[in-house]
């Protein structure tokens, strides 16, 4: 028996209709938009070219712009899904044949969407085990995240360009035509017309999923949203002192810290200090959030040194660049820097206590960088030197 593919006719509903792709592409679209913007605000904190500056000022922005990258990233989830449904019959389209001008056009403009799909499909992926801090794969993670965005931005507007003039035959919904009259009397069941979700429900639907996934993953950043987080590895509250923790001092190989601890900081001049003369420099406090690239954060109260008041006293302007050391021996976070607006805000403290006692070893004891408006892995545990740059 030879199976014969169905032909794109044969998916007569009326929810495999432009109008439902316009709308729900729109969604996408916006939710597209938002996860590449602020996908790119994390990349260039993390390693933006030097001439961009990057304010410290609000103190959450990040914490802002993070929660929204990785909640439009899951909400994406079910639109993708619903505008793959809805334009699937496409894939059964039949080619323009003989080779001719328009057959080109329409092969690139398939494999301008294959690429599209594909590259998304997997950037939402990947992103997603990025929250559950699950790397099963060989590559880069962040390198190819960013690779990855800039093929779907490229794509994205070959396939918006491709369809503009549907996009605008169908932007504002049109009554629908009234349905031609069939000869046959007898409806089959799988036409479509007059059964099933209309369009309205089919929306209606969709935008619930959305709603629906995003309220699940939105609470590790939204506390009151906590408690219904499923979709979320890390909850707040949950962990030493109130607070997650990332990376704890066993896996960062940090073990027991002793009383030959010392704390060095290279300005003009070198200084030493034991823990016991970091308590007795003034002490300011700042409430400031952790905010993780992985998408969850949560405020805390941290007790410390500030750092414009430690380069004053080795003798370098307040806005210097700063390089962070942790006892942490290896690793892509054991060590960071702080532009010098960082360095010179007053709310940037090495930190010493958080919550209103000592620090936890998981949460960098001795001394962390704690900063403003900044991704959760630049902020340095178990600091125990500060190198002036410049
Ligand atoms: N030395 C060092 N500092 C680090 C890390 C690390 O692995 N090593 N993890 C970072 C990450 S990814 C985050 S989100 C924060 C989490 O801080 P917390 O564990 O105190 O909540 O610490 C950051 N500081
Ligand atoms: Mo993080």
């Amino acid at each position: 028996m030879k199976l014969k593919a169905p032909s794109e006719q044969a998916f007569s509903s009326p929810l495999h209709h432009p109008r439902v792709a316009t709308v729900i592409g729109r969604w996408l679209g916006i939710a597209v938009l938002v996860c590449f913007l602020t996908g790119l605000f994390s990349h260039f904190q993390q390693s933006g070219p030097a001439w961009l500056y990057i304010p410290s000022r609000p103190a959450s922005l990040y914490r802002v712009t993070q929660g929204l990258h990785v909640l439009s990233g899951i909400v994406a989830v079910p639109l993708l899904l619903a505008k793959l449904w809805t334009v699937y019959p496409k894939l059964f389209a039949k080619l323009p044949w003989p080779p001719s001008r328009q057959a080109l056009t329409t092969i690139l403009e398939r494999l301008s969407i294959l690429v599209l799909v594909s590259a998304l499909a997997l950037e939402l992926f990947i992103g997603f085990l990025n929250t559950l801090q699950w790397y099963p794969w060989p590559f880069p993670f962040r390198q190819t995240h960013y690779a990855l965005a800039w093929i779907i931005v490229g794509a994205l507007l070959v396939h918006i360009a491709v369809k503009l003039p549907l996009i605008v035959a169908h932007w504002r919904e049109q009554p629908e035509p009234e349905p031609e009259p069939e000869p046959e009397t007898e409806l089959v069941e799988e036409s479509g017309h007059g059964s099933g979700l209309s369009r309205r429900g089919l929306f209606r639907t969709v935008a619930g999923a959305g709603a629906l996934v995003g309220i699940a993953a939105v609470g590790q950043s939204a506390p009151t949203l906590g408690p219904v987080a499923v979709l979320a590895p890390r909850k707040p509250g949950i962990g030493p002192q109130g607070l997650p923790v990332n990376r704890t001092a066993r896996d960062a190989g940090v073990t027991i810290v002793g009383a030959d601890w010392r704390f060095t900081i290279r300005g003009p001049e070198q200084l030493i200090y034991t823990l016991d003369e970091l308590r007795a420099l003034p002490q300011s406090r700042s409430d400031l959030p952790i905010a993780c690239v992985e998408g969850w954060s949560q405020g805390a109260h941290w007790e410390g040194v500030r750092i414009r008041d430690l380069l004053t006293l080795s003798g370098a302007p307040p806005s210097s660049r700063v390089r962070v050391v942790s006892l942490e021996k290896e690793g892509a976070y054991a060590t960071s820097e702080l532009p010098p607006q960082f360095a010179a805000d007053p709310l940037t403290l090495l930190a010493l206590r958080l919550n209103g006692g000592d620090l936890d070893l998981d949460h960098g004891f001795p001394a962390r960088i704690i900063a403003p408006n900044r991704p959760g892995v630049l902020q340095t545990k178990w600091v125990h030197r500060l190198e002036v740059l410049g």
